[in-house]
């Protein structure tokens, strides 16, 4: 059995069967796209902010060949999450962190590639590379309209993680786009952020961002965090088969999320619960703020119940004010 093979029968055998191979080059052909966002100040904080890191594999691995890409499937289906309840927390933080798990497999599969006589070093997220267009030359999935990934079998709510191996290994091909004139996904994004091609006002980094301008307190329609709208909205979502990862089952705290709970969780209780999920990262008091948005929004008589004297963080405390001010006054 040839290296790809293998590669691909011991994934299989670990539940991943979405595995792509592509060259390990400079993505020179990206280099104007990322120029012209950074002109228009489009770039999203979390994006790396040198163009030359962004497009170069080779500071990962001096003498990369062949990078493979790997989609995790994580929605289990569970119909805990969704537009119209008082608060939800979208698909991809319900289960374990992302982090962590995908880096679990992703290591087990590097010591297989170094069984084989290789080299390889992993990659999850916290990377400068583009994850989505790596994987679109490895053929795994497309990118959409919503700029996501999409796989044929599970959709668009896989997690992406990568591999740069100095084996040498056959790749292969590209996969088009198949979006055709559907433009779902454009239409239902709340916030015009697809339209705009601007991140900064996708709903999903609103979430995560740390201050927020009072005119996004009223968008954030129950969101707790990430934002699901151009997903849930895509043709190919729609019959996308479920994830069998355990790692990615939703934690029942997040699936039916006690709000007033949550805007006045204490340390143990983020760290036993909402620290070991995917939206853990950006720490407690986003996730209180979150629910506090949501419970002003949709509470009659919330501040007969939360007082700001219930928050020690002054970061709190001023927003329980605006949105007295705002929802209440
Ligand atoms: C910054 C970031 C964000 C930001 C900005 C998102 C954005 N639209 O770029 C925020 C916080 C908003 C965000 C939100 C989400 N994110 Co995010 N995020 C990232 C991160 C860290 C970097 C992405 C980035 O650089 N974006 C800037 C744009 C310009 O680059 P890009 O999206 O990578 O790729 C574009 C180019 O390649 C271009 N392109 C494609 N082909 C070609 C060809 C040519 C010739 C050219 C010139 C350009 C071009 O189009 C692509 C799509 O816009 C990646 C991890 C990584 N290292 O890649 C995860 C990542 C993209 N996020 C991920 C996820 C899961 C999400 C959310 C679904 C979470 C949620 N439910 O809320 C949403 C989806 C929002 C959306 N519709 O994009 C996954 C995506 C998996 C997938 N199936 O696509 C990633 C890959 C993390 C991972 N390892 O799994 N995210």
């Amino acid at each position: 059995m040839d290296c790809k093979d293998s590669i691909k029968e011991y994934s299989r055998s670990l539940g991943l069967d979405l595995v792509g191979f592509s060259k390990c080059r400079r993505y020179s052909e990206l280099i104007p796209y990322f120029e012209e966002r950074q002109d228009s100040h489009v770039q999203n904080e979390f994006e790396e902010k040198d163009i030359y890191r962004r497009v170069d594999p080779f500071l990962y691995m001096e003498n990369g060949k062949t990078i493979v890409s790997i989609a995790f499937p994580y929605f289990h289906g569970t119909d805990c999450c969704g537009e119209g309840s008082r608060g939800y927390f979208s698909k991809y933080t319900l289960g374990t962190d992302y982090h962590g798990a995908v880096s679990a497999y992703l290591e087990k599969i590097c010591s297989h590639i170094e069984g084989l006589g290789g080299s390889a070093v992993h990659f999850v997220d916290s990377n400068s590379l583009p994850e989505r267009y790596i994987a679109s030359l490895s053929g795994i999935g497309f990118i959409g309209k919503n700029n996501m990934l999409i796989t044929r079998k599970y959709g668009s709510y896989v997690f992406l993680g990568e591999i740069i191996t100095d084996l040498e290994i056959e790749e292969d091909a590209p996969a088009e786009s198949c979006c055709g004139s559907c433009s779902c996904c454009i239409e239902a994004c709340p916030t015009g952020s697809l339209r705009q091609s601007n991140p900064n006002i996708c709903l999903s980094y609103i979430t995560q961002k740390k201050e927020l301008e009072d005119s996004w307190l009223e968008l954030l329609g129950g969101r707790l965090f990430g934002c699901d709208t151009c997903q849930d909205a895509c043709p190919f979502n729609k019959a996308a088969e479920r994830s069998k990862l355990e790692c990615f089952r939703p934690f029942d705290d997040l699936c039916r999320p006690d709000l007033e709970k949550l805007a006045l969780m204490g340390n143990a209780e983020f760290r036993k619960i909402y620290r070991k999920a995917s939206c853990g990262w950006r720490g407690k008091a986003i996730l209180q703020r979150n629910a506090l948005i949501s419970l002003f929004q949709n509470v009659r008589d919330v501040e007969d119940r939360i007082s700001e004297d219930d928050f020690a963080s002054p970061r709190l405390k001023d927003i329980y004010n605006r949105l007295l001010r705002i929802f209440k006054l």
